[in-house]
């Protein structure tokens, strides 16, 4: 795909407890660093907007086990787990979206209860393209609800990675999202 005036990228939750050795690990999530940092090169190289979501609970979020949520405590504000992978290098200019501040909310899209809309109209952006971590949770919440707001919507599938609670899921969440308009890309396609 062509990298445009209209186009941002958007890297979902890329934080150190979602990738191996992470609070909530997703299997196999450290072999898509080289393709979301490539894809972050390409966007910056253009001059284009970046941004970035990160999940960003209170320490008893609704969503943690001890709280009758079904996940172990991850992406706690301002604690190390939270912070964006070391081995990527985010630019200052970054844009950061947090999402499911409040304890007793979960959110797994960008869009939820956020600005990212509002920073992308702003700047006249109509097409996204979309990396990060999970692909069965925060990365197709955040696909759908910007199918949902009528942007053309790129997914990266070499620089995305799935959970799979369930066998299958992460197959069923992209094929739900294609379902829903999202186009499937490589970074290796992003000039
Ligand atoms: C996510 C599970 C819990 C995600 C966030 O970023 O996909 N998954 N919280
Ligand atoms: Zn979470």
């Amino acid at each position: 795909m062509r990298i445009t005036e209209k186009t941002a990228l958007v890297v979902v939750d890329a934080q150190i407890d979602f990738f191996e050795g992470g609070a909530l690990a997703v299997p196999g999530s450290n072999a898509v660093l080289p393709a979301i940092q490539s894809s972050i090169d390409k966007f910056l190289s253009k001059g284009r907007p970046l941004f970035a979501t990160r999940d960003w609970h209170p320490a008893d979020h609704c969503s943690f086990k001890a709280q009758g949520g079904i996940w172990p405590p991850h992406c706690i504000q301002n604690t190390s787990g939270a912070k964006f992978h070391p081995k990527l290098r985010m630019p200052p200019s970054l844009i950061i979206i947090s999402k499911a501040d409040q304890k007793n909310k979960d959110a797994y899209s960008g869009f939820q209860e956020t600005d990212l809309n509002a920073e992308l109209t702003k700047r006249k952006i109509s097409e996204i393209t979309v990396c990060g971590l999970a692909i069965d949770y925060c990365v197709k919440h955040t696909a759908l609800d910007a199918r949902k707001l009528n942007y053309r919507v790129y997914l990266l599938t070499d620089a995305i990675m799935g959970v799979n609670v369930k066998a299958g899921d992460s197959s069923n969440a992209i094929r739900e999202m294609e379902k829903a308009g999202v186009i499937k890309i490589i970074s290796g396609e992003l000039e």
